[in-house]
């Protein structure tokens, strides 16, 4: 979409969360007319959102109709927000009168100023942005921080001048609707089975990623994991200059690791950054997240000297193997965030042993069989919640869990309160379910911060 005229045009908005919110308050700013739409009654909204309503911008509803009472034609254009898929009855609708239709990523990318520095993969995406970022930070460079991190863009890129960079974590679900969208660094962490309910396939999925880096030429950077076999084979489709990071490979060009220390590869140069155990954030998965961090600000022009300073002091990100509280030698670890398969195989990586593991919401179309050798090695006792808690069962029973160490929860309650009965000294309780909130919560992080408050009731 071009940078058009915003002043007394009709946009509608499709969406009242955090996006649509963002994406009104920003065409109200620049006098659009704006109306947002909802399939919730008004009265669900967030108070965000009826604020808005109480102001300029007219709210419509479907109330359960799918935007069956919209009159879709009084719009110039539509923005929408990442959760609503194209396939939805008034997006198809509108797709039929040609009534444009953008995201909120691309409405903030269109109208920002400065430069875009993006993140997207399947796992790692929070993480290595945060840590982006604060490099960026460091490196006293102006910067703003947003997009499927919980920030949305629209808002914030009023603030955005010449000089900014904007640091932004980026989801196949904000990808599918980008025009316009070419950040001048890209990184691409992984790609394992996720949202295939939303994207119909491996494919799909791939497809609406490899938009982060759809537009990009010669002068822009493309960094995928070598190490990914998904993703290394982007290689071939972008027009970007390729930066592969790898933990596992010898690189000629790029950012890998030898003898223990990051190093970076380039045009015949070969710069230290750091020793990988004077990384603070452990694992394989975030020595990954901090190869692709530190090639995203390497080619942006900033110092490995400064990179190597955030890396050892980054203390990591909520909801993501965050430890919570040790009670009577029992760990408490909160990863939320694991919401899908491939983010649980981590989050039980972590752990060698004596294992409760809690698990279950929404499933997103993946298949739950690459669990089952982690939770037969390291798993002792399993507690299933939500929709998907007949399918962890099943994996636990395959697994050989007996059947008396696997419990159906009512609520997260009830899985505390469990936990806390049948843990004893030196097991580690784990969050980490492999599903979507979705089915019982807002989101991943009201799920964990209601897991940790639900803990520290036992200190
Ligand atoms: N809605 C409809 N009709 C629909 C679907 C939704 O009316 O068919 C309405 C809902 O009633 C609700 C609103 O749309 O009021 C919600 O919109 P949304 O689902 O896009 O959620 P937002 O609150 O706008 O949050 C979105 C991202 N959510 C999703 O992509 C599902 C947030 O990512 C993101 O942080 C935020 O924008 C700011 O950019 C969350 C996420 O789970 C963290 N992302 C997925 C992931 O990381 O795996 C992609």
């Amino acid at each position: 979409m071009e940078k058009l005229e915003l002043a007394g045009k009709q946009v509608l908005v499709v969406g009242a969360g955090l996006s649509g919110v963002s994406a009104a308050k920003f065409l109200t700013s620049k006098g659009a007319n704006v109306s947002l739409y909802d399939d919730k009654p008004m009265e669900s909204l967030s108070d965000q959102a009826k604020e808005l309503f109480s102001k300029e911008v007219t709210y419509l509803t479907g109330a359960g109709k799918e935007g069956d009472g919209v009159l879709l034609t009084t719009f110039a254009f539509m923005v929408v927000s990442p959760g609503i898929s194209l396939q939805a009855p008034l997006l198809q609708k509108a797709a039929a009168l040609k009534i444009p239709i953008i995201g909120e990523l691309e409405l903030a990318y269109v109208f920002s100023k400065g430069r875009f520095v993006a993140i997207t993969g399947t796992n790692g995406k929070t993480t290595t942005t945060t840590l982006t970022a604060e490099i960026f930070r460091a490196a006293r460079r102006k910067m703003l921080l947003g997009g499927n991190i919980g920030l949305p863009l629209a808002e914030q890129i009023a603030l955005s001048e010449e000089d900014t960079t904007i640091v932004a974590e980026v989801s196949s679900f904000q990808l599918e609707t980008t025009e316009a969208f070419c950040p001048v660094a890209a990184a691409v962490l992984n790609i394992t089975p996720d949202h295939l309910d939303r994207h119909g396939d491996m494919a799909g999925y791939t497809a609406a990623k490899s938009n982060i880096f759809a537009r990009q030429g010669k002068e822009n950077y493309t960094i995928l994991n070598y190490d990914d076999e998904n993703t290394r084979a982007l290689a071939e489709k972008t027009l970007g200059q390729v930066v592969f990071f790898s933990r596992k490979e010898r690189l000629e060009q790029g950012v890998w690791v030898e003898q223990g220390k990051i190093v970076i590869t380039w045009q015949g140069k070969k710069v230290p950054v750091v020793a990988c155990d004077e990384i603070y954030i452990k694992g394989n998965h975030n020595l990954e997240n901090a190869l692709a961090a530190t090639a995203l600000a390497w080619f942006c022009g900033i110092d490995a000297m400064v990179i190597a300073d955030v890396l050892r002091n980054f203390r990591g990100v909520a909801h993501r193997l965050e430890f919570v509280a040790e009670i009577n030698g029992v760990q408490y670890i909160n990863d939320s965030k694991g919401t899908n398969v491939d983010s649980t195989i981590k989050a039980l990586e972590t752990y060698p042993d004596h294992i409760i593991w809690i698990a279950g919401g929404r499933n997103k179309g993946a298949s739950f069989d690459p669990l089952i050798p982690l939770v037969r090695e390291r798993v002792t006792g399993v507690v299933a919640l939500g929709e998907s808690a007949g399918l962890i069962k099943e994996v636990a029973e395959r697994a050989g869990i007996p059947a008396d160490k696997i419990y159906l929860a009512k609520d997260l309650s009830d899985v505390v309160r469990h936990c806390h009965e049948i843990a004893e000294p030196g097991d580690v309780v784990l969050l980490s379910p492999a599903c979507a909130s979705w089915d019982m919560f807002r989101s991943y992080e009201e799920r964990g911060d209601i897991f940790k408050n639900l803990v520290h009731t036992l200190e």
